[in-house]
């Protein structure tokens, strides 16, 4: 599949594409090989971007309806569906992911990001509280939304496009102008978005682009902008905490979807069939490179040696290839830098004692492949809980797995982590279903699934794992200032 993106991907703000004379290089992981070139933003462009966005609020977008605005965001996802194949391309040639996950996942659900926040917004109600007063005539409290102004967007490249117009639909549904950066991996759908809002005719200023690389470049120069109004971040815990520090002194709101360790947990009692399938897209999915994927999986003894041997088995038969061949499961990574990170926890699993029990490596295609950025996926037995390879994220197609006895115990081997931000629990058991779920720190509980997303739902982590919620209401309540009217009566 041909990528159909130019040669030199840039900026986009205040409503026209703009160049800089630095330029970073967007290479394939499938081969190694150069996409294109993608400008780098100094802090110039960044304050111009973030200007622009301000002017914007000035504006006719300023002047818009809520109701108007959700007729223009519906707009942008008809447009992104208009060039859905180019969108997927784009997103496959970036990140190597299969194509049928890009078709299926990635742009189906940014096409959903836009409509549903546009909806909710056109249709959020606001609260109101009457109150009694000494003087027997009491008064009326209600709450309106009004936007933050301008905020700043920093997204990773692991679900490009679905993360970053996770937060870019509801900020615009709630009347804010954006500036919007990508990550340095995976800069293409985020400029075909930019083409898509200019061709649909959203305001200029109102959604600003600007592509660049983190610490020392534009991720950090946007941090550091006094003119934004708010920061919502994706990506890496420690990124977060720099960020946190970035804006403190402005006091910015914040909202962080960070890192995760999370575990699967199948008791005996569950479907044994649904579990081994459900373990396995919730381990390998992307290559594993989802906030939300298991690398921890706890099995209750009874169906521990079964288990694993079922996890063996359909491993060794994972498909994994180039991202347009029929039925193909697992793709590169998204880098070399991240390979040489995981493959660093490939070897230090060996180190700290683990069993492995498929993969472990690199593997060999004898074509242009072995110059991408593929691992084995990966299952390991035999580690302490607090191994290293345990306890840290590591972001591949990996996974150990370990025994367990009891529901007391598994919950607290599960909260036992700095992370906090998803689990899976594989059970018939209604009853301990609902028992369990609640008793585990985290954002969000799966039970019987994985990554099953109701978009009106709360989305975040608790502990090392983010900052806030967002989804449904919670996102209009991030990217809005709620304020209290109270009217004597
Ligand atoms: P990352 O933190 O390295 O980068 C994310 C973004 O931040 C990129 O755009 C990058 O350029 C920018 N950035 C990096 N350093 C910066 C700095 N000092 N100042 C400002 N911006 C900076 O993360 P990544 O490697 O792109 O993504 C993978 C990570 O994201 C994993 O840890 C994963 O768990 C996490 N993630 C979390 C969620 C969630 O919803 N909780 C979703 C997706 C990914
Ligand atoms: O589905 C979502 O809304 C979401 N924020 C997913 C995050 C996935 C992490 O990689």
């Amino acid at each position: 599949m041909r990528p159909q993106f130019p040669a030199l991907l840039r900026h986009f703000i205040d409503g026209a594409f703009v160049d800089s004379a630095a330029t970073f290089d967007n290479v394939n992981p499938v081969n190694g090989q150069l996409l294109a070139k993608v400008c780098e933003a100094d802090r110039a462009t960044v304050e111009a971007a973030v200007a622009a966005a301000r002017r914007a609020l000035a504006g006719p977008w300023g002047a818009m309806s809520v109701q108007q605005r959700a007729a223009m965001l519906h707009k942008v996802a008809d447009g992104i569906a208009a060039r859905f194949d180019e969108f997927v391309a784009a997103e496959v040639a970036d990140t190597g992911r299969p194509l049928q996950q890009a078709r299926t996942l990635d742009i189906a659900r940014a096409i959903a990001n836009f409509r549903t926040f546009a909806d909710l917004a056109a249709c959020a109600n606001s609260d109101a509280f009457e109150m009694s007063t000494a003087d027997g005539l009491g008064a009326l409290n209600y709450t309106v939304r009004k936007p933050l102004g301008v905020v700043g967007i920093i997204s990773p490249w692991n679900l490009p496009l679905l993360l970053l117009t996770w937060k870019v639909a509801p900020a615009l549904a709630c009347g804010n102008a954006v500036v919007a950066k990508p990550s340095e991996e995976s800069p293409a759908s985020a400029t075909l978005l930019a083409e898509v809002m200019h061709d649909v005719g959203v305001p200029p200023g109102v959604f600003n682009l600007i592509h660049g690389r983190g610490a020392d470049s534009a991720g950090q120069f946007l941090t550091q902008s006094s003119g934004i109004d708010a920061l919502t971040f994706t990506g890496e815990s420690r990124t977060g905490s720099t960020i946190m520090k970035a804006v403190a002194d402005g006091v910015k709101e914040v909202s962080f979807e960070l890192g995760g360790k999370n575990a699967a947990v199948v008791f005996a009692d569950a479907d044994f069939d649904a579990a081994v399938a459900g373990v396995m897209r919730s381990s390998f999915t992307n290559s594993g490179q989802v906030c939300l994927c298991s690398e921890r999986v706890y099995v209750q003894r009874p169906i521990y040696e079964r288990f694993v041997a079922a996890i063996q088995e359909k491993v060794a038969a994972l498909r994994i290839g180039y991202p347009d061949e029929e039925g193909v499961d697992i793709g590169p990574l998204i880098s070399h830098g991240h390979r040489d990170k995981v493959l660093g926890y490939y070897r230090l699993a060996v180190e700290e004692g683990a069993t492995v029990v498929a993969g472990g490596g690199v593997p060999v295609f004898g074509d242009a492949r072995d110059c991408g950025a593929y691992v084995q996926p990966t299952v390991w037995t035999g580690l302490s809980d607090d191994a290293r390879c345990m306890t840290e994220e590591i972001f591949g197609p990996v996974c150990h797995i370990a025994p367990f006895d009891e529901e007391d115990e598994i919950v607290a081997r599960v909260n036992d982590s700095k992370y906090g931000l998803a689990c899976a629990l594989w059970t018939t058991n209604l009853s301990r279903a609902h028992r369990v779920a609640r008793r585990i720190h985290v954002g969000l509980v799966w039970v019987n699934t994985w990554y099953l997303r109701d978009l009106r739902t709360p989305f975040g982590g608790v502990k090392l794992s983010g900052l806030g919620r967002e989804g449904g209401r919670y996102s209009l309540d991030f990217y809005s200032d709620v304020a209290n009217i109270c009217i004597k009566l």
